[in-house]
Parts: C-alpha cells; sequence; structure tokens
C-alpha cells in the first residue's frame, strides 16, 4: 500500500464534501468514505495484514485520513445549517461556544469520608466496613451492656421487628461504629489491630446537632503496650490536620461501658469562634468519645486482656466537618436536605 494512494483518497474526499450543496449528498460522501463498506475503512481493515514497518506508518497515515475527513464533513454540516437560516430574520452565531454543561461534585459528606480516611491510612490504619443491620451482641451485649442496661438508652436505637438471631440477640439499625470493634477482632482473630470504620448510623434524634441518619468513623488499635499516650497522640493527629494547627481541642473525663478510662472530645466552636451559638450553646462543640477498651470487650472479641491493650475512638463525621474553618454551617440537617441550593455553595 503506497503512502500516496491514501493522501490522494483524502484529498478527493475533502474536495467532494467541499463541493457539496445538499445534507444528503454530504451523507453519501461519508457512507463512501467511512461507512462500513467505505473507502477508508476496508484501507484500515488491510492495515493488520501489513509488515510491522509498513504497519505503523500506513496505520497513521490512514487514521489521519479518516480524522480530516471527519472533521470536513462536521465543518460542511455547520456551514450547510448556517446557510439553511434566514440571515435577515434570525441571527445564529456558528462560532460562539455551547453551553457547559453544568458538572456537580461529591456530596461534602462523602469528601469528609474521604478526607478522614486519607488523614488516617497515613498513619497505617485500615478502613473497613460492617454491616448496617446488626445484631444487638455486636451493638450492645459484647460491649459490656447486657439487655436492660440504663446506659443504651443514650443510643436510642431503631430495633428491627421480628428477626432474632438465638446467640446474637434482636437486629438493630447500627446506633454505632462500636460494633465494629467486635467484628474487627473476630475478624482478624489476633493483635496487631489498627482500624477504621467509617459507616452510616441511625439513632431515634433531631435537632440542630442530631440526625436520625449520620456517619460516625471509629478507631480501633489493640497491641502490647499501647497507652492512653498512644490515644491523645492519635487524636491531636487527626485534629491537627483536619482543622489546622490553631484550632483548640480539650478532653473531658466521660463514662462509655466498653472503656476504662473514658474521655470525650470537644473542638472549639467555628461558627460563633468560641463565644457559645445555638449550635454549641458554651463554645465547644462535642465530636466524640475514646478510651482504653475495656479488658471484658477485649475477652469478647477473643483476645487477652493480660497479654493486650488497645484504644478506640468513635466520632461523628458530619460533625468534624461542620467545625471546618469557614464551613458556617450551624444545622447539621442541612447537610440531607438534599437542596441543591445549599449543596451548591461548597
Ligand atoms: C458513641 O457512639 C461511642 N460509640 C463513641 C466511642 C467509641 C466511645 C469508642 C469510646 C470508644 P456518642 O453517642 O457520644 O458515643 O456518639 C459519638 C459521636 O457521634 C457524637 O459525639 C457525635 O459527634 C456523633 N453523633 C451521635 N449521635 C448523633 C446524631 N444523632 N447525629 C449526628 N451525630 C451524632
Amino acid at each position: 500500500m503506497e503512502s500516496n494512494r491514501i493522501q490522494n483518497l483524502k484529498n478527493q474526499a475533502i474536495s467532494s464534501i467541499l463541493e457539496a450543496q445538499s445534507d444528503e449528498e454530504l451523507e453519501e460522501l461519508r457512507i463512501a468514505y467511512l461507512g462500513r463498506k467505505g473507502r477508508i475503512t476496508q484501507l484500515l481493515k488491510e492495515i493488520p495484514s501489513l509488515s510491522p514497518s509498513e504497519r505503523k506508518e500506513i496505520g497513521q497515515l490512514a487514521n489521519d485520513a479518516k480524522n480530516a475527513i471527519e472533521q470536513a464533513l462536521a465543518d460542511s454540516k455547520r456551514a450547510q445549517v448556517a446557510k439553511e437560516i434566514d440571515i435577515d430574520k434570525e441571527w445564529l452565531d456558528v462560532t460562539a461556544p455551547g453551553k457547559r454543561p453544568s458538572v456537580g461534585h461529591l456530596h461534602l459528606v462523602t469528601e469528609a469520608i474521604q478526607e478522614i480516611t486519607t488523614i488516617f491510612e497515613k498513619i497505617g490504619f485500615t478502613r473497613v466496613a460492617y454491616p448496617e443491620v446488626e445484631w444487638d451482641w455486636y451493638a450492645f451485649e459484647g460491649l459490656n451492656m447486657p439487655e436492660n442496661h440504663p446506659a443504651r438508652d443514650e443510643w436510642e436505637t431503631l430495633y428491627i421487628d421480628h428477626l432474632e438471631n438465638k446467640k446474637y440477640g434482636h437486629a438493630v439499625l447500627t446506633p454505632h461504629t462500636s460494633s465494629g470493634q467486635l467484628r474487627e477482632m473476630k475478624r482478624l482473630g489476633k493483635p496487631p489491630i489498627r482500624m477504621l470504620n467509617i459507616a452510616k448510623c441511625y439513632r431515634r434524634q433531631s435537632d440542630v446537632s442530631h440526625a436520625p441518619m449520620f456517619y460516625q468513623f471509629e478507631g480501633l488499635v489493640i497491641d502490647k503496650g499501647i497507652n492512653i499516650t498512644h490515644l491523645k497522640g492519635t487524636l491531636d493527629y487527626f485534629a491537627k490536620q483536619y482543622f489546622g494547627p490553631n484550632r483548640k481541642t480539650r478532653i473531658r473525663p466521660f463514662h462509655f461501658q466498653f472503656t476504662e478510662p473514658s474521655i470525650e472530645v470537644d473542638v472549639s466552636c467555628d461558627i460563633c469562634q468560641g463565644k457559645g451559638c445555638r449550635l454549641c450553646k458554651q463554645g465547644w462543640l462535642e465530636l466524640g468519645g475514646a478510651g482504653m477498651v475495656h479488658p471484658i470487650v477485649l475477652k469478647n472479641g477473643g483476645i487477652d486482656p493480660e497479654k493486650y491493650t488497645g484504644f478506640a475512638f468513635g466520632w461523628g463525621v458530619e460533625r468534624v466537618l461542620m467545625m471546618k474553618a469557614g464551613l458556617k454551617i450551624d444545622d447539621l440537617r442541612l447537610l440531607y436536605t438534599n437542596d441543591l441550593r445549599f449543596l451548591k455553595q461548597f
């Protein structure tokens, strides 16, 4: 096959296209050159049978010819349309740029989850996911909260009717990601564990800082010699990475049945700069709880508490997102209204 033949074919096609007077003629030319049995299409089919040295050069030329013919057809069609419009009555600027299709972006909460994941992956945490519909044992009993224990009240749990497991009890909509602690211990069988469980949680709650469906991120680290300074260091690292170096966090003693000792962590409010507002009330917003994993929980997960210790923390994704500098979202439920006017601002 000679390169001249391809060049001639291309020139012939383009000059015929330039002379064409109607859409029909253009379509005939398209079929003659680029259709299933068209001359350029045939030529492209012959390429695989050429010698390797020829294949590259001829392939390139044939493709160039195909692109040039396609371009000439498109330009001609545009010119044809312009001709058909009565310029005196209707004015069309065929050179005006087209309208850009609007491009969306990920939801703010999805972006926050990605950012949180990246921060923890940098220090060796592995992201996991566990069921949204969970057994009572993983959500409460195995976490040292037996049935009828008053501590359960705080979770305002949604139970699922008529679904029960003989060993693990009722089915619930996961009220917190701490159920993932026991699942991870059982999955891995033995430390070291460095888990990051980010999942949807459900509670019967709704106000400026609570939604019935929200996300938590749960960290769990278990190994020999893990102590509370590792927990404090990890939480400080996260706060610095996520909020920047200048924001203040504070820890308060607290009580959870599944950690001992337990703490809660607050961040200075970005909405009111710590003065107190309708969201935070007193200048600090609670982000979540944390503590050293209770020996009973380690035992329930099949891990020897004489050999190993660990820490855990569970924070709200929406809460940390709302406290990011400059976002100024003062009602958590706004994130889930699906109102584009709200979402487009970010
Ligand atoms: C817990 O859920 C514990 N599992 C946290 C934990 C994990 C403690 C590991 C110790 C060790 P709490 O109920 O306080 O704790 O919830 C933790 C965080 O989840 C809250 O501080 C808040 O940031 C977020 N949160 C809780 N309920 C809601 C809700 N309804 N809407 C939005 N965020 C919520």
